[in-house]
């Protein structure tokens, strides 16, 4: 671990920033204030509210190139989570010895607060700002960060806080190594990103695994104790922190379960509510709120700032939000549903036919994941992509009507709505990346509000 700002031959440690986004400028910002030779440098274009943050705090930056001679000499290099680990420049950085970091084990070096991590294939965000909203409301001091989409790096270079809520993608965790989690939450583990580790499963749960490397007995380990995986990691990594198991129901082993229709957490604080004044619906989400409520619980959160926060929080938008209702058709936007796995819960929780709404960049998505679920709910599909032949080639065969759409979301709203009968739900639950024809997840889930509202 390095916190020293002078090399053994009494230079100004160098550390290297490669990629000026989110991330990558909050690590410059705290590197430099910490007294670093500090460098930013970007393949692509910086956004200029980052080159205006560099520019504030007076740190060298580059953009449309990564100039070797520049790079090659660093002590340190903070990786963006953006850039894979395969990369050229990447490589020849490994080859060479140069220890190549996240953001986020960057800043765990500089701050002494309490780290709440959230990890899995599915969930995080719900959950890491569920977790937030109570620590929030019970009035705690608070910093929210990772992921999420504010880097931690900025807000340890800026801020005090007592607490960090973190959310960690498998690309955050793939570069940590010293970092502690003193709350560490594994909703699930399914297939996703797999293009980005080699198409190898196996390489993906080794990541998400990392957020409980340097645990302690000190600290608590929270997972969903049905997926198959984290049961068959646990016995492989024989881990220290105490484990808080939870599922739907009571089962041999879990702390936290529904139980005549009460939410039960019986560690380390008994805790119970009504299950149906929970906040968020869905089987999916009593996970995330077990998750959240044992976080605070573990924390020493009192049990009626949990209850209350339980059931007044708002949701995330883009995470089976409802939109508007036309002519007795309900419109739901899912449009974080990036993989298979969310949009298997998505059509889990629907209660009338479903026109589901599809497609988009594919990340070596298997469908038979859905196909049962797609027969039994859906009424209607929709293929919204650029290439929909995937798509074709497996749900053409189960007969339903088909529209395919690559133009754009307001052709597909419309052939959606088309197809759609009274009491039906027209959900936009992709299962794919947004990049085709969208900027983000988020700018996709906008565009449907948006045409939904039009109609
Ligand atoms: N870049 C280079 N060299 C390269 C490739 C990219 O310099 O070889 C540059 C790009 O030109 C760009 C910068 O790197 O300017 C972007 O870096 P980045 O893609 O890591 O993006 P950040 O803005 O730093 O955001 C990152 C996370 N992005 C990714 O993991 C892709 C954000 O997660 C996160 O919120 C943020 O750090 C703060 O922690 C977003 C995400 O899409 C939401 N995450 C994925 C997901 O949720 O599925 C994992
Ligand atoms: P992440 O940040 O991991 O992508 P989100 O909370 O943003 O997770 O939810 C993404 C999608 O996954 C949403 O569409 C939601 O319907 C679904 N989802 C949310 N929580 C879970 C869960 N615990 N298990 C499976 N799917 C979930």
């Amino acid at each position: 671990m390095e916190k020293t700002t002078e090399t053994a031959d009494g230079r100004k440690r160098r550390l290297v920033v490669l990629g000026a986004g989110e991330s990558g400028a909050g690590a410059a910002v705290l590197a430099k204030v910490k007294g670093l030779d500090t460098f930013v440098s970007d393949q692509g274009r910086i956004k200029d509210k980052y080159k205006t943050l560099l520019d504030q705090y007076g740190i060298p930056w580059e953009e449309g190139q990564h100039t070797e001679e520049k790079i090659l000499n660093a002590d340190e290099v903070v990786k963006s989570p953006g850039i894979p680990n395969d990369a050229p420049l990447v490589l020849k950085l490994k080859e060479q010895g140069t220890p190549i970091i996240s953001e986020i084990e960057f800043a765990g070096r500089y701050t002494d607060a309490k780290m709440i991590c959230v990890t899995g294939s599915n969930g995080k965000t719900t959950t890491t700002s569920l977790i937030y909203h109570i620590f929030k409301s019970a009035g705690m001091n608070v910093g929210l960060a990772g992921n999420i989409g504010q880097s931690l790096a900025l807000q340890v270079a800026t801020c005090r806080y007592d607490y960090y809520v973190i959310e960690l993608s498998s690309f955050q965790l793939d570069n940590m190594y010293q970092f502690r989690a003193n709350i560490a939450v594994l909703m699930n583990i399914t297939p996703d990103h797999l293009d980005r580790y080699d198409h190898c499963m196996q390489k993906y749960v080794d990541a998400k695994f990392r957020i409980t490397q340097n645990q302690t007995p000190d600290d608590a380990f929270i997972y969903w104790n049905d997926d198959p995986i984290i049961r068959r990691e646990l016995a492989k990594h024989g881990l220290r922190a105490r484990l808080y198991p939870f599922a739907a129901v009571k089962e041999d082993g879990v702390i936290a379960y529904v139980e005549d229709d009460e939410v039960k957490i019986n560690e380390p604080i008994a805790f119970n509510m009504e299950q149906e004044e929970l906040a968020l619906t869905g089987t999916h989400n009593l996970y995330n709120s077990l998750a959240a409520g044992i976080s605070a619980n573990v924390a020493g959160i009192a049990k009626e700032n949990i209850r209350k926060a339980l059931s007044d929080f708002k949701g995330v938008p883009h995470r089976l939000e409802y939109v508007a209702t036309v002519r007795d058709v309900r419109f739901v936007n899912d449009s974080k549903a990036t993989n298979v796995n969310s949009c298997w819960y998505a059509l889990q929780s629907m209660k009338t036919p479903v026109v589901l709404i599809l497609g988009g960049k594919d990340k070596g998505n298997d469908y038979k994941e859905i196909e049962d679920l797609v027969r039994q709910k859906c009424c209607a599909l929709v293929f919204l992509g650029l290439h929909n032949e995937k798509l074709h080639d497996f749900f053409d065969p189960l007969g339903l009507p088909t529209a395919d759409v690559q133009t754009g979301m307001a052709d597909a709203v419309d052939a959606a709505y088309r197809l759609a009968r009274r009491g039906d739900t027209v959900l936009l639950s992709p299962c794919c990346a947004s990049f085709d024809l969208f900027r983000s997840y988020e700018d996709r889930g906008d565009q449907f509000k948006e045409c939904v509202r039009a109609l």
